[in-house]
């Protein structure tokens, strides 16, 4: 590699002075969409579904005037893997960084594109997303994309998606009616889309390569991705450019990226399918007609037809993102000085499962955490003032973070930090993490959100270099509802100094007309932080999780169902 390359990534990550503003006016509202044939109320942005791609290069400065026009619900928007570095402010989430934009009301989302890659926007408010409110977000890097030598670039989303509404089926899923020892089954979803559609098409010149960005934008399931006759060139995952990377498979996990380069055959004959496939792992069972593939076009000529679809029964070979170098090559960082231990921990409580990841389920509090960690002084050190629902972890600056985490269940689970990526230092299948720091790798592979796999362990590092309150969950949206959410509360004294004026008035505003405190601990308690007797405390779960509750399945638990299923299966 030549200096000049080994400098591009570092000269790409200084705001340029051609740095713009790049501004959308987004008008958020109940539409109508059938993306797989089946009329459903999806939400729009302007008046339309699918959602806008938001497009910017880095450093350049994204305001997004979002009005939520919805009526029933409220809402706020996380910007996936984007750092907000001096604007904890602008993430999004619901409860964390803001209160929900009511309806009626407006609010500004400003901040730095930063880093560069293929990102997704998305709801952050009560398993909302699903219902519509996700789209892309491509952070251009020209350096970067100018030494990959391509002809174009396609965005490719994949999402699974369900003809029920997230409300009801949250409160359903939730419920006392779906407990773990009633099957616990998360809802399988009716279809699986790419780009929001059915089939797409990417046209192809031969000889030529092509950037494809693969954003999986799931609720629940995994999507094995495949391209008949070509293969795929690993170059970047979320957001980290790594070393190229061959391969014929990827299994992409709910709120990961791919940036693949598929190159053109020079005398191609015919069209070629590609395929994105769900991964059943998460589901309880396969539903009797249930599509599990979605279809795609490499189109050569459109006079060369249809090619045949690709379509396979298991997926083997995939590639294990664990093995991949990012292009950086950002060495291990240096031993911890802080270690988070963590388990999955699916439990059944009388209101129904939940999923601890911390100490308990996290159940949000009554003052959002950054407010409090921006207005009780010293105090904010003490994660205590956060309250214990919300799993609060205070870092200090510089820390150097090492997450250990458990999985003791027997379903994968993608996991996603805001306001970093990570380096994935082990990961284990089916067996806990024996302590040996030795098979670290040198040069770990780096993301923002990882699978942890069945039963396994992940081991990751990070560094606390960014002052913010930012969460650490499983991005299946089912799972945070249950509570698989940590809160990692970075450097506040120096965050406190990143807002010398206080809470931005806009955000004071939205909070006021829902009646909600901005100050104080977890309960508003400005006088006295460290009495959290009023928070919201453990098991204190919401009563009433999502919209009015759904009926389950007519006449048979899911647990049920699929016992039936599974011996409909084992009998000749
Ligand atoms: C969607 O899928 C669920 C779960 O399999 C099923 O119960 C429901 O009938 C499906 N809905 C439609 C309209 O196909
Ligand atoms: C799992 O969560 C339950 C309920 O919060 C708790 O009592 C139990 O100790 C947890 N188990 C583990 C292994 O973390
Ligand atoms: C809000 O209204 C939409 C459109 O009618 C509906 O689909 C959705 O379920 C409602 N939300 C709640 C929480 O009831
Ligand atoms: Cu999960």
């Amino acid at each position: 590699m030549t200096l000049a390359l080994l400098l591009l990534p570092l000269l790409a990550s200084i705001p340029s002075s051609i740095a713009k503003v790049v501004t959308y006016n987004w008008d958020i509202s109940w539409v109508h969409a059938a993306p797989d044939g089946f009329d459903r109320p999806v939400i729009g942005i302007n008046g339309k579904w699918p959602l806008p791609k938001v497009e910017a290069n880095v450093g350049d400065t994204i305001v997004v005037h979002a009005t939520n026009s919805l009526g029933n619900e409220t809402t706020g928007i996380h910007w996936h893997g984007q750092f907000q570095t001096g604007s904890v402010n602008m993430d999004g989430p619901v409860g964390v960084t803001q209160c929900g934009i009511p309806p009626g009301s407006s609010f500004t989302y400003s901040f730095q594109a930063n880093p560069a890659g293929s990102y997704w926007y998305h709801s952050h408010a009560s398993g909302q997303y699903p219902d519509g409110l996700r789209g892309p977000m491509i952070i251009h890097d020209k350096a970067w994309e100018a030494t990959l030598k391509i002809e174009d670039q396609y965005v490719m989303t994949v999402s699974d998606w369900y003809h029920d509404q997230m409300p009801g089926m949250v409160h359903y899923y939730l419920s006392a009616q779906n407990t773990i020892d009633h099957g616990g089954a998360e809802p399988i979803p009716n279809a699986t889309l790419i780009n929001d559609k059915q089939t797409e098409t990417f046209k192809i010149k031969p000889g030529k390569k092509y950037l494809i960005r693969i954003i999986s934008m799931t609720a629940l399931a995994a999507h094995y991705v495949q391209f008949d006759g070509h293969k795929m060139e690993v170059v970047a995952i979320d957001g980290v450019p790594v070393k190229s990377t061959p391969t014929d498979v990827i299994l992409v996990s709910s709120a990961q990226r791919y940036d693949v380069i598929i190159t053109g055959l020079r005398n191609p004959k015919k069209n070629y399918a590609f395929v994105s496939q769900f991964d059943p792992d998460m589901f309880d069972f396969v539903p009797e007609g249930l599509v599990m593939a979605n279809d795609g076009i490499l189109e050569y000529d459109p006079a060369f037809g249809k090619p045949t679809p690709l379509r396979k029964d298991s997926f083997p070979g995939f590639l294990d993102d664990f093995t991949l170098v990012p292009l950086d090559g950002q060495p291990l960082l240096g031993n911890p000085t802080q270690t988070v231990t963590m388990n999955v921990n699916f439990t059944d409580f009388s209101v129904g499962a939940r999923a601890g990841l911390g100490k308990t389920p996290y159940i949000g509090q009554k003052v959002p955490t950054l407010f409090t960690a921006l207005t009780t002084g010293q105090n904010a050190k003490n994660p205590k003032v956060y309250g214990e629902t919300t799993n609060p972890y205070v870092l200090n600056k510089g820390d150097i973070v090492q997450i250990v985490l458990n999985n003791l269940d027997d379903g994968g689970h993608p996991f996603h930090l805001h306001g970093h990526n990570f380096q994935v230092l082990a990961r284990t299948t089916t067996q806990p993490w024996d302590g040996n720091t030795a098979t670290f790798p040198k040069v770990p592979m780096r993301r923002d959100t990882v699978k942890a796999y069945a039963s396994g362990a992940l081991v990751l590092r990070f560094k606390a270099d960014n002052p913010g309150v930012f969460l650490f969950h499983c991005h299946i949206d089912w799972h945070v509802e249950s509570g698989l959410t940590v809160t990692f509360i970075e450097a506040p004294c120096d965050l406190q100094k990143q807002f010398p004026n206080g809470i931005p008035h806009q955000q004071k505003a939205i909070c006021q007309k829902q009646g909600i405190p901005t100050e104080g601990n977890c309960a508003g308690n400005t006088r006295n932080p460290l009495d959290t007797s009023k928070c919201v405390q453990p098991e204190q779960f919401d009563p009433n999780p999502y919209g009015a509750l759904i009926n389950p399945p007519k006449g048979r638990r899911m647990r049920d169902f699929a016992r039936e299923v599974a011996a409909a299966q084992a009998s000749p």
